[in-house]
């Protein structure tokens, strides 16, 4: 997939009140999209850093978009936005993946700041349409960004950073969620998956709501003391001791993610169709 290069955020600062500014530490890596229109009309505005969301989109109009002001109200500073992608239906959130495209050009790379934390956990649901494409797969769901928030085959091997995401993958013969995580120890250059599948046989049903579970909590120094766990319709997918990173002042848990788009770079991760995945009833809670 597409290499992300990092971006200096800069020095720029928003600041609400005099000794109050919301703005994250310029050491942040912000992943650099082609399509990221919003990045600058967002990196200025004053929504608050949370340490709790939770966001069922029952409130919203069937039918209609869901825009960058509705999701920086729901999510607080969160950039990356795409509303012609998303939409609420029937009260959940709905994401297009466009077709013939992949990664960002076709789906939703949004990040959301969220107070730095040593220790988090999620849950939201997840459902596939009942005509989705599976494709080869991509990247869905929230996630966490430890540091640097690695992903896109910059491996977390400098120590600074590492992710936590869910991927649906179709071998060929099946098609499954997989973890995919970028840390310090990671064996390869893209995400480890752990070996790890669900359903461990079989294949995801698609129109089927799955409930998604992630916990993540930081390493200290060069301590293998961190935690991953992923756990999907009660079912303990992943539960590993983990070294997100080597480095302290990378350590803690600094955004949300929500990647939801095929690929993978090569043209077999693409569909020649139009896909939607739905989302509803996410909670993100810090713990410490
Ligand atoms: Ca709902
Ligand atoms: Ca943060």
């Amino acid at each position: 997939m597409n290499h992300l290069k990092s971006m200096s955020a800069g020095t720029l600062l928003v600041c609400l009140i005099a000794t109050a500014c919301s703005k994250p530490s310029t050491t942040d890596n912000t992943p650099l999209l082609a399509n990221e229109n919003t990045l600058a009309a967002t990196d200025v505005s004053i929504a608050s850093i949370n340490s709790s969301i939770s966001e069922n989109w029952n409130s919203y109009t069937h039918g209609s978009a869901y825009t960058q002001a509705q999701a920086e109200g729901d999510f607080g500073n969160i950039n990356g936005w795409n509303s012609s992608r998303s939409m609420i239906s029937n009260g959940n959130l709905r994401i297009t993946l466009l077709k013939n495209a992949l990664s960002g050009a076709g789906g939703v790379i949004a990040r959301t700041d969220i107070s730095d934390g040593s220790e988090y956990e999620l849950s939201y649901t997840v459902r596939f349409h009942s005509a989705f494409d599976w494709s080869r797969g991509g990247k869905l769901g929230f996630g966490f960004l430890i540091g640097d928030g690695n992903t896109g085959g910059d491996p977390g091997w400098d120590g600074n950073g590492g992710s936590m995401r869910l991927m649906w993958y179709n071998n060929g013969s099946r098609v499954y969620f997989h973890p995919y995580i970028y840390y310090r120890d990671q064996p390869g250059q893209y995400g480890d998956n752990f070996g790890k599948s669900y359903p461990s046989s079989g294949s995801l049903n698609k129109g089927q709501t799955y409930t998604v579970q992630m916990y993540v909590k930081s390493n200290t120094g060069t301590s293998t003391n961190g935690r991953a766990k992923i756990v999907i319709d009660g079912v303990t997918v992943l539960d590993t001791p983990i070294r997100w990173t080597t480095n302290d002042s990378k350590r803690l848990i600094r955004n949300l993610s929500f990647h939801t788009f095929r690929g993978g770079s090569q043209t077999y991760w693409q569909s020649s169709t139009d896909g939607y995945i739905y989302y509803d009833n996410l909670v993100v809670s810090k713990i410490q």
